[in-house]
C-alpha cells in the first residue's frame, strides 16, 4: 500500500521531516509511475503527478544529501557521458532461430518433442516479436545499477544512463524479497506514433529522418546524452531473464515473467501459454491480424518452451537456444526497382513526389506506389528515375520510400525537377520561402483540387448547402455534372434524381438547399472560396476592410499586408488567388448564377448591437449557435465564452448551463431565444 501523504501529515504530530516526506513522495512517485507506464492504469491526473514531481525536486535542492538513485528526479539527472564503456554480460544474451514458414515451424516442434521423447502437444509461451533493441538490466538487491545493449551476447555496451530514462523500466524492483542480483532481458522499443513524430520533426527541421522503429530505438539507447534518449520516448517490455542470485525460481517460463510483472516490469498483455503446434499457429494468425492495429511494430512471434526443466534438456546451439523460435511476418521493407518520379496533387494543392515502382510484395500486400513525401525530402534521400530503393510498408500507414541503394545507381540516372506548372491543370506552382511544400495555385479550377475545394465550399460555416456531402460531390465531379462550385447551382431535382441512392425527395430537398444557400453573407463568401489560409477570421478581415468584393480582388500586396489578421503569407495568397484567371472566371459565374449578400455596414458601426457583449446558453430554438453568433456580430456585437460582470446579454435555449444562473447572480440582463429574435430582428 502507498501511503496517503495527506493523512500520513494529518495524522502525524506535526509536519513529517524532510527526509520522511521525501521518502513518501519517491514512493508515491514510483508508484504511480508504475500504474502509467507498466500498468497503464493511472490514478491520478498528470497534474498532481508533475505537483508531487516538483515537491519532491524542491526537497532534494534544499536537502542534496537525501538524494536517492532511485527517486524518479533521477530518470535524467545524468551529464553526457563521453563514450560507451564495455560490460560483460552475468549470462550471454541469446538470439533466436527463425521460421518463416508453416513447415519450419512444424520442424521445429518436432525437434523439440524428438530431442525430449515426448509424443504430445508441448506447452510453450507465445508472445509477440517486438521489433527494437535488446537490452540487459541488472537489478543488485532491487536497485537498477547497470543498463546493456546485447552487443555481441557476451559483452555489450553499458547505457545505464539511457534506460533509465524509460519510465517503463523501474528503478527499484517492486516487493518485499528481492533477488541479490537479477539481470531482466527485454525489448526497447519506440511506438509507431512516436516514430511518425520523431520523424515528421527530423523532416522539418531538415535532419536526417530514420529508416525504421528499430533504428530510432537503438540510435535512441547509444545517445551519449540521456536527454535525448528522454525525447524518444522509448518504452520496454521484459521477456526473460539472465543471471540471478537469490531468487526462487519458478519452474516454468510463464512463472519467470509472472514474477518479473509482480516486481514491476512491464510485461507484453499479449503472451499467452498455448498448447503444441496448432496453438502456435493460432496465436500466429491472431497476432498477425491484429498486427496493424497494434501500437508498435512487431515482426514476428516468439514461442519458447515453458517447462524449464525441458529448456534445460534442450540446451543451445552456438547462441541461440533449441527450445525457443521465432515466426517471422513478411518484410515490412523490400528492396526494388523505382520507374519514375510523378508529383501527384493533394487538397490544398500540395505537390507531393510519388514513386512509381517495379510492382514489390511488401508488408503483405503488392506495392507499385510509394511516396517521397515533399521535394525537400526527394532531394535529401536523392532518389533517381532507375534507382534501387529501399520501399516500407509498416500497417496502414502509406507506403514510403526509405532510402537509395547507392551502389546500384545506373551511370546515367539523374534527379527530377520540381515541375513549374501544375502536372493537372498546367496552373503556376508556388513556394513559400519558409514552407517545404510546393503547391499548384489553380485552386478552385485545378480538378485535383476540385472535391476538396467543393467539400469546403458547402460545409456548414462556409456556404451551408445542406444534404451536399463528401460522397454526393464525388459523385458529382466523377460524372462531370459538377467541376466547379458555380455549378452547384445549375443542378436540377430531374438530373439530381439519377444520382445514386438519391431519390425525388432527397432530391428536390437538396434542390431547395441549394437555393437557400445562394443568400449569404461576404464573410462567409470569401471563406468558402479556400483561399489558403484564409480562415473565418481572415475571412471577416477581409470583408470589413473592403465590404465590396470587387476591390479586395484588385487590392495591392501593400494594401492588404495593412489589415488586421492579414500578414505577408496571407496577403500573398489572396493576391495569387485573383490573379488565376480560372478564381474570377468561378467567382462571376457564381454571383451570375443568384449568389449574394446583403451590404453590410462597414464593420457593423452604428448599429444597435455596437459594443454588446453576449453569452449563449443552452439549445437556442430554430437558430443554431453559430447563426445566433453571426446575428450579433452582423450588428456589431461581439459573443463570449463565460459571464462576467462585463456581459450585456445572455441568450438562453432549452436546458441552460450554469451560464444562467451565474447572469442571475451577477444581475446581467437575460434573454429568452424568442426575446433574442424580436431584439436583433427589427
Ligand atoms: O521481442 C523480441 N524482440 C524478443 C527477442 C523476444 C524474446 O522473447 C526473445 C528475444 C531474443 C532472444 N527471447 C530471446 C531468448
Amino acid at each position: 500500500m502507498i501511503p496517503n501523504h495527506r493523512g500520513a501529515i494529518d495524522d502525524m504530530a506535526g509536519k513529517p521531516s524532510p527526509s520522511q516526506r521525501a521518502r513518501q513522495l519517491r514512493e508515491e512517485l514510483n508508484f504511480h509511475n508504475y500504474r502509467y507506464y507498466v500498468l497503464d492504469d493511472p490514478e491520478i491526473p498528470d497534474v498532481e503527478y508533475d505537483r508531487l514531481l516538483r515537491e519532491l525536486q524542491k526537497i532534494e535542492e534544499d536537502h542534496p544529501e537525501l538524494v536517492t538513485p532511485d527517486s524518479p528526479t533521477q530518470r535524467i539527472g545524468h551529464e553526457p557521458v563521453a563514450g560507451f564503456e564495455e560490460v560483460q554480460h552475468l549470462e550471454p544474451m541469446l538470439s533466436l532461430g527463425n521460421a518463416f514458414t508453416r513447415e519450419e515451424l512444424s520442424d521445429f516442434d518436432r525437434r523439440v518433442r524428438d530431442r525430449l521423447g515426448i509424443d504430445e502437444a508441448i506447452e510453450y509461451m507465445a508472445e509477440p516479436k517486438m521489433d527494437g533493441a535488446a537490452v540487459s538490466l541488472l537489478y543488485t538487491n532491487g536497485l537498477l545499477v547497470r543498463g546493456a545493449t546485447r552487443g555481441d551476447g557476451a559483452t555489450g555496451e553499458e547505457i545505464t544512463h539511457n534506460v533509465r530514462t524509460i519510465k517503463s523500466i523501474p528503478l527499484r524492483l517492486r516487493g518485499e524479497s528481492v533477488p541479490e542480483s537479477l539481470e531482466v532481458r527485454g525489448e526497447v522499443y519506440i511506438s509507431k506514433e512516436g516514430f511518425e513524430k520523431l520523424n515528421e520533426q527530423a523532416r522539418e527541421s531538415g535532419n536526417k529522418t530514420f529508416v525504421n522503429p528499430r533504428n530510432a530505438a537503438a540510435g535512441g539507447l547509444r545517445q551519449l546524452d540521456p536527454r535525448l534518449t528522454a525525447k524518444r520516448r522509448l518504452e520496454f517490455f521484459a521477456y526473460g531473464i539472465g543471471g540471478h542470485d537469490g531468487v526462487e525460481m519458478p519452474d516454468r517460463h510463464s512463472g519467470i515473467l509472472k514474477m518479473l510483472g509482480d516486481s514491476g516490469l512491464r510485461i507484453s498483455p499479449l503472451n499467452e501459454v498455448v498448447s503444441g503446434i496448432a496453438g502456435c499457429q493460432g496465436f500466429y494468425e491472431r497476432i498477425q491480424s491484429d498486427r496493424d492495429s497494434l501500437p508498435y511494430e512487431i515482426d514476428g512471434v516468439v514461442f519458447k518452451v515453458d517447462r524449464l526443466d525441458y529448456q534445460a534438456r534442450l540446451g543451445f546451439v552456438s547462441r541461440a537456444p533449441r527450445w525457443a523460435i521465432a515466426y517471422k511476418f513478411p518484410a515490412h521493407e523490400e528492396m526494388t526497382v523505382l520507374r519514375d518520379i510523378e508529383f501527384q496533387v493533394g487538397r490544398t494543392g500540395a505537390l507531393t513526389p510519388v514513386a512509381r515502382l517495379e510492382p514489390v510484395f511488401v508488408g503483405g500486400v503488392t506495392v507499385s506506389n510509394a511516396t517521397l513525401h515533399n521535394i525537400d525530402e526527394l532531394r535529401r534521400k536523392d532518389v533517381r528515375p532507375g534507382d534501387t530503393v529501399v520501399v516500407r510498408r509498416a500497417g496502414d500507414v502509406i507506403p514510403e520510400v526509405v532510402s537509395v541503394v547507392l551502389g546500384r545507381r545506373p551511370k546515367d540516372a539523374k534527379p527530377v525537377e520540381l515541375p513549374k506548372e501544375c502536372p493537372i491543370c498546367g496552373s503556376q506552382v508556388v513556394r513559400e520561402a519558409e514552407e517545404a511544400v510546393a503547391r499548384c495555385s489553380g485552386g478552385l479550377f485545378c480538378p485535383a483540387q476540385r472535391k476538396e475545394a467543393l467539400r469546403h465550399f458547402a460545409s456548414r460555416r462556409a456556404m451551408d448547402i445542406e444534404g451536399l456531402g463528401s460522397k454526393l460531390i464525388d459523385q458529382l465531379v466523377d460524372s462531370g455534372l459538377v467541376g466547379t462550385p458555380a455549378d452547384i447551382f445549375t443542378l436540377d431535382a430531374e438530373t439530381l434524381s439519377g444520382l445514386e441512392r438519391m431519390g425525388p425527395k432527397s432530391a428536390a430537398n437538396l434542390v431547395d438547399a441549394i437555393a437557400r444557400s445562394k443568400q449569404t453573407t461576404l464573410p462567409r463568401f470569401l471563406y468558402a472560396l479556400g483561399i489558403r489560409e484564409v480562415g473565418e477570421v481572415t475571412a471577416k478581415s477581409l470583408a470589413t476592410h473592403y465590404s465590396d468584393l470587387e476591390r479586395l480582388a484588385a487590392a495591392s500586396l501593400e494594401e492588404l499586408k495593412e489589415i488586421d489578421d492579414v500578414g505577408p503569407i496571407v496577403a500573398a495568397n489572396v493576391r495569387t488567388f485573383f490573379e488565376q484567371v480560372h478564381n474570377r472566371e468561378v467567382i462571376d459565374a457564381l454571383l451570375n448564377s443568384g449568389v449574394f449578400w446583403p451590404m453590410q455596414s462597414a464593420s457593423g458601426k452604428g448599429s444597435r448591437l455596437e459594443g454588446k457583449t453576449f453569452v449563449l446558453t443552452g439549445t437556442l430554438e430554430g437558430m443554431t449557435r453559430d447563426e445566433a453568433k453571426e446575428l450579433i456580430e452582423h450588428q456589431g456585437g461581439r459573443v463570449t465564452g463565460s459571464v462576467s460582470r462585463k456581459t450585456d446579454y445572455v441568450v438562453y435555449g432549452k436546458d441552460p448551463g450554469s451560464k444562467l444562473s451565474k447572469a442571475r447572480s451577477l444581475g446581467v440582463a437575460i434573454l429568452s431565444d424568442k426575446q433574442f429574435l424580436r431584439f436583433v430582428s427589427h
